[in-house]
């Protein structure tokens, strides 16, 4: 494979320079900085997966944690997987997710971040794009055999590549041919644990860390890379504006491949506050609650459709189990401020709202800002170096408090996506800038609100959708002549996928026949389109190109009157 920093778009070297004398970048890798946390407080709790083993549950102190990574990080070397191979990891939130995690950030594998819900199309489009040597995945997971699909995923690599592929199964039904990825994570051994190997292999700070997913505009997921000083920070600085500390125990109810739980602080920020993590394979409300009781969880991270509906809980059945919860913070799409103002009266928890992204650029609220700024905000940047403009179409600056374009960089937003020159001349200026596609105002407080977005996808509760990837797929249907797929408001995600289809002259088209097209294909459940509506043609813009802002008013108009 091709060296791991190759294709990856660095910082020049006079912005290094500033973050490295700024203290951002500490010029230590992830895993030796968790390494030196587990040295400093061995026996301090650092993990619970409280329904690993049929709810025996996984317990691990930081000294066992960082023991079991180095121990699987020496069991992968073993394998033949080296310093700056690629391993897609697609594994429910378990104790499995984190060990294998750190294990690769000690010995510089890089993990690819897929999702629990990606299926064929993705994980072979993230395997062959990252060339990868391995997956990581359940056996099973919400009936679906993850174990299936890897193997299948590994035949078609090993087929085209003829390179030497693993899979490597988390569950208690490992399948010949695999590596039992629990086993992998168990206990040190004294063969296995070899800290002196690890720390003479261990990456460079400014080597690439993990690859995130971008939220996606384009046909497939481009591929972020992360480096260890840049993600390291990114964990930190979170971790400093929710207050984390060794008292912290942080749940994670969100995929935890995601930027907003893995980092920001989730995972990484909590751990190497010296933390406890504690996860959960969902944010279903009642099993929640049990746990933020029975484990004193102080901080949690959650998206507006789930905020809303752990509201909803706890206005039928009352928040008495979420005593402990401090802070809860709520991203990934706009928070309604109805709900924001809700949150500390109901859940009892201080709310942070944070306007992030995988590219980069966090921003927050502050634990102490009044609570207008919390509840009608989407805060302001984490870092003194993150540079933000509102600009607008052709990048010129607007005046103060107009809403425009939020184009950014920073010490840990890189300066393009993996391997992508064509898309990175799109989506960067010149000089460095990222366009997030972001329809921002800034307040006369200096902080962000979210008005819309001049991007082409559809942020379902969340996750975001491509919506040239679900057009792309519904071209496969031969009856089809035309399609646009739009965001259409929903009262419970914010957005769900419309389509607007022309059938071919004679032809009709069906939502079940796309939707079907596109579970042959493989695609993540999430992205199949929830309604159709059959056109004889799609309204265009001046220039020629479907115009989507009509057809986002078109269906909000055809709901509001209930057609
Ligand atoms: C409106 N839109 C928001 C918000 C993200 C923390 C939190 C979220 C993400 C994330 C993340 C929003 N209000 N509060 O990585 O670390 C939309 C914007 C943004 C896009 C990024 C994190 N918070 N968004 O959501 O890479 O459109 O990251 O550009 O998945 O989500 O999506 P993603």
């Amino acid at each position: 494979p091709t060296p791991i920093n190759e294709h990856t778009v660095p910082w020049p070297a006079p912005y290094a320079e500033r973050y490295v004398t700024a203290g951002h970048w500490a010029g230590v890798p992830i895993g030796t900085l968790l390494r030196a946390v587990a040295d400093r407080t061995p026996d301090a709790p650092a993990l619970v997966d409280p329904v690993a083993h049929g709810g025996a549950g996984v317990r691990l102190t930081h000294a066992e944690l960082a023991e079991r990574a180095d121990a699987a990080a020496v069991r992968l070397l073993r394998l033949g997987i080296a310093r700056g191979d690629r391993i897609v990891v697609q594994l429910g939130n378990s104790w499995e997710f984190v060990v294998l995690t750190l294990a690769c950030l000690r010995a510089g594998i890089v993990p690819v971040m897929a999702l629990p819900a990606h299926r064929r199309a993705e994980l072979t489009h993230l395997a062959v794009h990252a060339e990868a040597v391995a997956i990581a995945v359940p056996d099973r997971m919400r009936d679906f055999d993850h174990q299936r699909l890897g193997h299948d995923i590994a035949a078609e690599v090993r087929a085209a590549t003829g390179a030497d592929w693993h899979v490597l199964v988390a569950g208690d039904d490992v399948a010949s041919g695999g590596v039992d990825l629990r086993a992998l994570c168990g206990p040190a051994t004294e063969a296995a644990a070899d800290r002196a190997r690890l720390d003479a292999v261990a990456p460079a700070a400014g080597d690439v860390a993990v690859f995130l997913l971008s939220g996606g505009t384009t046909g497939l997921p481009k591929l972020i890379a992360r480096t260890h000083d840049d993600y390291a920070y990114n964990a930190r600085a979170s971790a400093e504006l929710v207050a984390a500390g060794p008292d912290t125990v942080y749940l994670v109810s969100l995929p935890a491949g995601h930027n907003f739980p893995l980092a920001c602080p989730g995972i990484l920020g909590t751990l190497l506050a010296g933390g406890r993590v504690v996860t959960l394979p969902s944010p279903e409300p009642g099993r929640v609650f049990a746990t933020v009781e029975a484990e004193g969880v102080t901080h949690t991270a959650v998206v507006p459709a789930v905020a809303g509906r752990w509201l909803e809980h706890a206005t039928e059945h009352g928040a008495g189990r979420l005593a402990t919860l401090r802070v809860l913070q709520v991203g990934g799409a706009r928070l309604p401020d109805e709900l924001a103002y809700r949150v500390r009266p109901v859940l009892g928890a201080a709310l942070q709202q944070v306007f992030g992204m995988a590219e980069g650029l966090l921003n927050v609220t502050r634990l102490d800002d009044p609570e207008d700024v919390v509840c009608t905000t989407q805060g302001r940047p984490i870092s003194p170096d993150d540079e933000v403009r509102i600009v607008d179409e052709l990048d010129q600056d607007l005046p103060e408090g107009e809403p425009g374009l939020l184009l950014t960089r920073g010490p840990y937003t890189p300066r393009g996506y993996y391997r992508a020159a064509e898309q990175n001349a799109r989506a960067f200026t010149a000089d460095g800038w990222y366009r997030s596609g972001d329809i921002c105002r800034r307040t006369p407080g200096g902080n962000l609100v979210v008005e819309g977005r001049d991007k082409d996808m559809i942020n379902r509760g969340g996750e975001k959708i491509s919506a040239e990837e679900v057009e792309n797929l519904v071209y496969r249907l031969p009856s089809v002549s035309q399609v646009a797929a739009v965001a259409m408001p929903d009262p419970v995600l914010g957005e769900r996928v419309c389509l607007y289809v022309v059938p071919k002259p004679g032809e009709t088209v069906t939502l079940e026949q796309v939707r079907a097209v596109m579970d042959q294909v493989g695609v993540a459940r999430f992205k199949l389109p929830e309604r159709l509506v059959l056109v004889e043609d799609l309204v265009l813009t001046k220039v020629g190109k479907v115009d989507k802002k009509a057809l986002r008013a078109d269906i909000a108009g055809r709901i509001a009157v209930g057609a």
